[in-house]
This record gives C-alpha cells, sequence and structure tokens, in this order.
C-alpha cells in the first residue's frame, strides 16, 4: 500500500528530508546551493514546529471550549534556553530527525547548535519558569506562562584580560522560528496622567484614569510542549509598539517629533533585560516594564474569561496567578483596578477574588533584593494604583489594628508603605497581602521567610505559608543534556523515570555491579574528553580529562562565594611551591558566570579568577597537576554541556543566603557529588542521597547569626591560620597581578575589614573537607559508587514534583486530556 504522508506532520525519513527542502525553499527563499548554515538550521526549526503546531492549537482550542482553570506563571524573566533539541525529544522525534538531517547531507549538530538561545532571563529564578512550564505541559496541566519579548536579553559575556565585557544580545537578529506574533491580539496600557473622580448614572462613585501616554502590548506565543503528550501549552511574551493612531494625533497638533519620541519611549519598554539579580535599582523603566506586562497578561485574561462565559465574579475559578517573585506584583492593584474601574465590580468582592487569584513565590532572603519602589515614582506612573494601594493599606492596617491595638511598630513594620525615611511602596507587602499564599522555594528558605523576612506577616496569616522546595526538569537536565546516561539508564529500568523520577530509585540495586560501575564511569569519562575537546577547540586551553573536574558556574555574586573557591586553589598552590613533590590529585578548575554590569566587587572577582588561572597555568612546578579556567558566557547551552561533565559541584553559599540553589540538583542528577554548606536545597538534596554522599563543611545559619551577633572580627581568622594569611598576603602583595598590590586592594580590604559572607570563618572548614574530596576520588569505586548514589536519589528534585504540589496545594488545578482530532 502506499501510504501518503503530509509533508508537515509526516514523520518517515522521506517525508522529513521533503519538509526541510520544502521549508528551506519556500520559507527562507533559497536552494541548498545558496543556504547558510542558518538558512538550514531554520528550515529544520521550522519542520519541527510544524509537527507541534496541531497539538499547539488543539491544546488552545480545548482549553478555551471548557471551564479548566488555567495556571497564569507570571514571570519578567523565562530563560528557556535553546528550543529544538527538548521539542525533538518531547516529541519523541529526535533520532528520526537527526537521520533525516544527516542524509539530507547535512550536519546535524552543526545545525542545532546554529540556535540562538532565547536569555529572557538572569539566572535561577527566570531558568525556573523555564522548568516549571515543561513540568505543566508534561502533566498536562491547562496553563500560559506570561513574560516580556526583550529585544535583547542577559548580555553575551567576553573576557577581555581577565576581566568582564558585555556584549548586547542580539538574539532576533536571523529570525526566531518558534514564536508566532498576534497583532490581532494586541492590548493597550496607559501610563502616567492623573484620575478623575465622578458618578455613574447609577449615582456610584468611580474614578477614571486619564492617563499622558497609551502603549500597545502585541503577544508573540511559543508553544511548549510536554514529554510524549499532546499538551503544547503557551509561553506569550508582550513587546511594546506605540499605538498605531500615534501620528494622527501629533500632526493634528503639529507636533511631529514629539509623536516620534513617542513612539521611541513606548518601543524602549521592551527594549532590555535588566542585567542585575538581587540588589534592585529602582529605576523607572523596570517599573514601566513590570506594569506593562501585568497590565496585559491580567487583560488578556479577563478577555479570555469573557470569551468562556460571562461574569468575572469567579475570574479566581478560571485562573490562577503565580507571582514570580515581586517583579509582577503590582498585579494586584492592577486586579483590582481592572474589575473595580472597568468592570463595575464593589470593591469587597473584587478583593476577595483578587486574594484567591494570586499566589506568590519568595526567592531572596537578601534584604538588599526586596523590592521597593519610591513613592514619588510610583505615583507619577501609576497614579490610579497608588490610590488603590492606599486604599488596600487601609483596610489592611485596620484589620491589623484590631487584632493588635496600640501595636504602633507593628503596624509600621506591616505596611504597603515604608515611611521611615523617603516613603516606599514594598512589593513584598503588596504581594503578601493580595495573595492567598506565599512561598519559599526550599525548606530552609520557608522557615526563615517565615522567622525573618515576612515574620510579621507569618505571626497574622500562617495558614497562608508553604514551602515549595524548586525542582528542575529531568527532560532537559537529563534526556537532552546528557543522552549517554539516558541511554544506559533506560537499558537498566526503562523509560518510565523520565516522568517519574523517583524510579531512579531502582538503580540503587546496580550499585554493586562492578559493570554497571565501570559503564557509569566510562561515560562519565567520555563527556569529560569530549568537554575537554570543546574547550581546546574553542578556548585554546589543554584540560586533562583525567583530573577531578570541579565546577563552579553560576551568576558571580559575593554571597555564593567564588572568592572562596579562588582562596581554596591558591592554598593549594603554595603547598605545590613548598613542597613540588607533593602527591596531589589533579584538578580542573572550571567557572562559569557573568556579573551584574554595575557590580564592581563580583567584576573583580572574575578577574582575580582569570589572573590566579595565569600564574597557575603557567606554572612549570604545578606541572599540569592544577588547571584553573574561566569560560566566557555561561548560559543554558553551556550549562547542558558541563553539568554532565562535573565529578564535584561547587555548592558553597554562606549557610541563609542562597534561597535554595537549582545548579546544584542539575550536577547532582548528572553523578557530580557536592561539596557545600547547609544552605538552601542543598540541605534536601544531601538528606536525600545520604550524609556519607555529600561533602558539608562550613557554619551553619544558626551559627553565622550567632557569630555576626557576638561580633564577627575577620582579622581573628586572619591572624590565627597562617595558611590563610600565606594566601591572602599572596594577593595583597600584587603576586598575580604583575606586582600590582592595588588592583585586588578592595577586595582584599573587604575580607580584612568586612567579610560580610564569612568566607574566613568557613575557610579552615572548606579547606579540610577539599582534602577529603581529595581522598575519595583517589578510590575509584568509592567515587563512583557515591556518584550513582547521588544521581539515582534525585527523584524529588524533578519540577514535576514541586509542580504537583503547587497543583494541590496551591492553584487547585488538575490536568486536562488534549484529543488529538485533525
Ligand atoms: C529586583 C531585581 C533586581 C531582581 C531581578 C532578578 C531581583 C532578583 C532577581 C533574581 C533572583 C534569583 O534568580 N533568585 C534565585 O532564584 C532561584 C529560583 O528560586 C533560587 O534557586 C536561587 O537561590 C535564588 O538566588
Amino acid at each position: 500500500t502506499i501510504k501518503v504522508e503530509d509533508d508537515r506532520t509526516g514523520l518517515s525519513l522521506e517525508t522529513l528530508k521533503r519538509a526541510i527542502a520544502d521549508n528551506l525553499f519556500y520559507i527562507q527563499g533559497k536552494y541548498p546551493a545558496i543556504a547558510t548554515k542558518n538558512d538550514f538550521y531554520m528550515a529544520l526549526a521550522y519542520t519541527v514546529r510544524d509537527r507541534l503546531l496541531q497539538r499547539w492549537l488543539n491544546t488552545t482550542e480545548t482549553y478555551l471550549k471548557s471551564k479548566v482553570k488555567v495556571v497564569c506563571y507570571l514571570s519578567a524573566e523565562f530563560l528557556m534556553g535553546p528550543h529544538l533539541s527538548n521539542n525533538l525529544v518531547n516529541l519523541g522525534i529526535y533520532d528520526q530527525v537527526r537521520r533525516a538531517v544527516e542524509e539530507s547531507g547535512l550536519d546535524f549538530v552543526e545545525l542545532r547548535e546554529q540556535e540562538e538561545e532565547p536569555g529572557l532571563g538572569n539566572g535561577g529564578l527566570g531558568r525556573l519558569a523555564a522548568c516549571y512550564m515543561d513540568s505543566l505541559a508534561s502533566l498536562e496541566i491547562p496553563a500560559i506562562g506570561y513574560g516580556i519579548r526583550y529585544e535583547f536579553g542577559i548580555f553575551d559575556q567576553e573576557i577581555r584580560d581577565g576581566w568582564q565585557i558585555e556584549i548586547t544580545d542580539k538574539w532576533l537578529r536571523y529570525g526566531n522560528p518558534w514564536e508566532i506574533e498576534r497583532p490581532e491580539a494586541s492590548i493597550d496600557v496607559k501610563f502616567g496622567g492623573y484620575t478623575q473622580a465622578y458618578n455613574d448614572e447609577n449615582g456610584h462613585y468611580r474614578v477614571r484614569w486619564i492617563p499622558d501616554i497609551i502603549v500597545k502590548g502585541v503577544p508573540y506565543d511559543t508553544p511548549i510542549l510536554g514529554y510524549k503528550v499532546n499538551t503544547a501549552n503557551t509561553l506569550r511574551l508582550w513587546k511594546a509598539e506605540a499605538p498605531e493612531s500615534f501620528e494622527f494625533e501629533a500632526f493634528n497638533v503639529g507636533d511631529y517629533y514629539g509623536a516620534v519620541n513617542e513612539k521611541v519611549v513606548a518601543e524602549n519598554i521592551t527594549k532590555v533585560l535588566y542585567p542585575n539579580d538581587e540588589p534592585i535599582q529602582g529605576k523607572q523603566l523596570r517599573l514601566q516594564q513590570q506594569y506593562f506586562f501585568v497590565s496585559c497578561s491580567l487583560q488578556d485574561m479577563i478577555r479570555l474569561h469573557l470569551h468562556r462565559q460571562d461574569s468575572l465574579d469567579n475570574f479566581h475559578e478560571s485562573f490562577a496567578v503565580q507571582l514570580n517573585d515581586t517583579h509582577p506584583a503590582i498585579g494586584v492593584a492592577e486586579l483590582m483596578r481592572l474589575l473595580v474601574d472597568e468592570h463595575q465590580i464593589d470593591w469587597d468582592r473584587a478583593w476577595q477574588i483578587t486574594q484567591n487569584t494570586f499566589a506568590y513565590t519568595n526567592h531572596t532572603l537578601l534584604p538588599e533584593a526586596l523590592e521597593k519602589w519610591p513613592l514619588s515614582l510610583f505615583g507619577r506612573l501609576l497614579p490610579r494604583h497608588l490610590q488603590i494601594i492606599y486604599e488596600i493599606n487601609q483596610r489592611f492596617l485596620g484589620q491589623v489594628r484590631a487584632k493588635y491595638p496600640d501595636d504602633h511598630q507593628r503596624i509600621a513594620r506591616l505596611s504597603l508603605i515604608d515611611e521611615s525615611g523617603e516613603k516606599y511602596i514594598r512589593m513584598a507587602h503588596l504581594a503578601s497581602v493580595g495573595s492567598h499564599a506565599i512561598n519559599g522555594v526550599a525548606a530552609l528558605h520557608t522557615k526563615l521567610l517565615q522567622q525573618d523576612v515576612l515574620r510579621d506577616f507569618y505571626e497574622l496569616w500562617p495558614e497562608k505559608f508553604t514551602n515549595k522546595t524548586n525542582g528542575v526538569t529531568p527532560r532537559r537536565w537529563i534526556v537532552v543534556s546528557n543522552p549517554k546516561l539516558a541511554e544506559l539508564i533506560n537499558r537498566k529500568i526503562g523509560t518510565n523515570w523520565i516522568k517519574h523520577l523517583e524510579e531512579l530509585k531502582q538503580l540503587e540495586a546496580f550499585v554493586e555491579d562492578a559493570e554497571f560501575r565501570q559503564q557509569w564511569r566510562q561515560i562519565k569519562q567520555d563527556i569529560k574528553r569530549d568537554l575537554a575537546e570543546y574547550v581546546k577547540k574553542n578556548h585554546a586551553i589543554d584540560i586533562n580529562p583525567q583530573s577531578l573536574f570541579d565546577v563552579q558556574v553560576k551568576r558571580i555574586h559575593e554571597y555564593k562565594r567564588q572568592h572562596l573557591n579562588a582562596l581554596y586553589i591558591i592554598t593549594l598552590y603554595n603547598q605545590i611551591k613548598q613542597n613540588p613533590n607533593i602527591d596531589v590529585v589533579p584538578r580542573t578548575f572550571i567557572f562559569g558566570g557573568k556579573a551584574a554590569p554595575g557590580y564592581f566587587m563580583a567584576k573583580l572577582i572574575i578577574k582575580l579568577i582569570n589572573s590566579v588561572a595565569q600564574v597557575v597555568n603557567n606554572d612549570p612546578d604545578v606541572r599540569e597537576r592544577l588547571k584553573v579556567v574561566f569560560l566566557p558566557d555561561y548560559n543554558v547551552r553551556f550549562g547542558q554541556r558541563v553539568y554532565p561533565a562535573a565529578d564535584l559541584s561547587e555548592q558553597i553559599s554562606t549557610a541563609g543566603k542562597e534561597a535554595s540553589g537549582t545548579g546544584n540538583m542539575k550536577f547532582s542528577m548528572n553523578g557530580a557529588l557536592t561539596i557545600g554548606t547547609l544552605d538552601g536545597a542543598n540541605i534536601e538534596i544531601r538528606e536525600e542521597v545520604g550524609a556519607e554522599n555529600f561533602f558539608l563543611f562550613g557554619l551553619t545559619t544558626p551559627e553565622v547569626y550567632a557569630l555576626k551577633a557576638k561580633g564577627y572580627n575577620p582579622w581573628d581568622y586572619y591572624h590565627a591560620n597562617s595558611q590563610l594569611k600565606t594566601v591572602i598576603d599572596l594577593i595583597s602583595s600584587g603576586f598575580f597581578s604583575h606586582g600590582d598590590t592595588n588592583l585586588f586592594r578592595p577586595l582584599v580590604d573587604s575580607l580584612l575589614y568586612h567579610d560580610q559572607y564569612m568566607l574566613f570563618a568557613d575557610y579552615q572548614s572548606y579547606v579540610d573537607c577539599q582534602e577529603q574530596v581529595n581522598q575519595a576520588y583517589r578510590d575509584e569505586e568509592k567515587w563512583t559508587r557515591m556518584s550513582i548514589l547521588n544521581a539515582v536519589r534525585m527523584g524529588k528534585f524533578s519540577s514535576d514534583r514541586a509542580i504537583r504540589e503547587y497543583c494541590q496545594e496551591i492553584w487547585n488545578a488538575q490536568p486536562v486530556n488534549v484529543e488529538m482530532q485533525e
């Protein structure tokens, strides 16, 4: 029989080959002889997109037609990473498409590497949103991710003379085959102006907002396909444009240049991702970005809701809206405005709906990262929202007063407005008051929120607080990034683990199987060799694949203590210099991570690492036993390469500072052992893998607090520890800076005079712990057993588990089966 396959959906080799050629011709407008690598990549990407469109449209149709509850994940960042491989894996057609590409005479890996990754996030928080989108779809939960389509994502990092240089990320340069623009679904957003009170036809008091500018939000949709299911949810990112009518208005008043300027102002809103994570900066454009995407998203939900039925009274039964940190917290005031001002719902009912709709995830304990907006700036940009916030605050503080009469300090602490000096709006307070649930991202973090950062709210509403320990998707972080390991696992226990990660536990049975251990080791070896080749090819550095790969990749931050790692490297170096024949375990120290462009100390830490690398890597006494490499431009793609190649994962933040961490999970899943403090999710990882399979060091959170309270003096450690003193003195002497004693002085002085993150207090414990790592690594079989046990006990840290908990305990959302009809 002859089977006729549709070129857009067919999966036979012949059809796939024809489809690629067809897309090359009809979409890229090229034939093979003149096509660039990127043209071929685009043709391939469209071929893959075609194969998920039917699922996408069926999914959207299903949600539109029935009254299912939809989870809306509001996030200023989505750090998706490359889509191609992930979609191929989730569609279950990776090998088939690879063959089709190769039979077309093309290099699959080369085409795959053409994709520009959408770097629309800074780090952990944005990547978490991406993992959650994957799990939502894989668990068949109706969901929309709402965010901002930044024209420029996180900058590309180059290293020149050891310093970070930022390069604009022009990710849309050659087009983005994964998104579809939906101009017909655009939404208007107002800014500035003033408000007016009036009485409506029924004599009710109302307020209208007369803005001075209107910006149009245009949605760009990207399908997010679940793993081997029909569900393809939508990531809807908003681009800001000037409304069409602007020119006419301008011509009418004759101010052409003024009108052009307004267009520029409007389009600026979604130009660029703010590249700072933790410390806030209070820039007006950032508040505009936040309000812009939140207003578009909430208006979009209301439109969808009204399309599905008539009454806004049960909006919260249609949508569960998750606030990814406080960046979208203005949504609380915006939903109130939409319900009260634009849809004439009375305040009390609107407030019930709002509280039942929102839930808030906190991602940070650093006080300097808690968002607050100067009241003056806020009122100028969002005059109506300021009034609404005052009203919310007045009613809220009334409740507080009823419960704690005359406790004025508590009232001032709880207020949505900080009135201690210049007045600020406290966004975490707005989010907490406007939500029915508040969660931290690891057990310790949630506990610290309750005891510290949000203590007064916890005392008021203990029932609102829950913990939701983070998770990461095993599809991207094992199947896509480590196909060899996935293959070995599949041979032993089948493929169920990909959706039920706890099933990896079955592999514990093979820990005493010498052949299995050998296979496990061999895979790690092969991947380390691949990474060594990559580093050689791209950075012209030789690294020894037999050495211990010790990896720290994450944003550069003092609290994450990359410089503690550097102090250990210098310690080892000094030991070798003192005794050049000392028997040390050969190690390759691999660093990666971006510093916020304005964060001087973080940039100096990068320079220090590169300066130490220069000395260590070129000292003949070291004889290849130590290598230090800082790999530029750490991103999702490089993460996929490095996690599988790591032997040792550095998770060394000061206890009580890292909310959770998620890189820690990715390493462990891929068989790296962790050296870490009792911080964030490290604690739970250690609980799961067993204390004997985890290298623990450092102060605990209570010890950190106690030491601070009693008066921490870094000089005590400096004087008492000669090894530490030697290291610090060597940096100060200019040894790593060609004799320049000033270069690293700010870093050294900050350690000697403040050491806010207590590196000195943890130094000896870290060095001792690293010695235990060395001993363990010398025993190959022991190390392999530990590696296996780490990976196979990571079931808890699948984002599927996290999303199930959110669904049950916060969103009240259920899976919905999507039928495939043509
Ligand atoms: C306000 C603005 C400057 C800002 C922008 C981005 C503030 C914070 C951030 C990003 C924070 C972030 O990425 N936090 C990380 O969230 C991860 C996911 O929950 C955690 O694993 C990680 O510990 C935390 O640092």
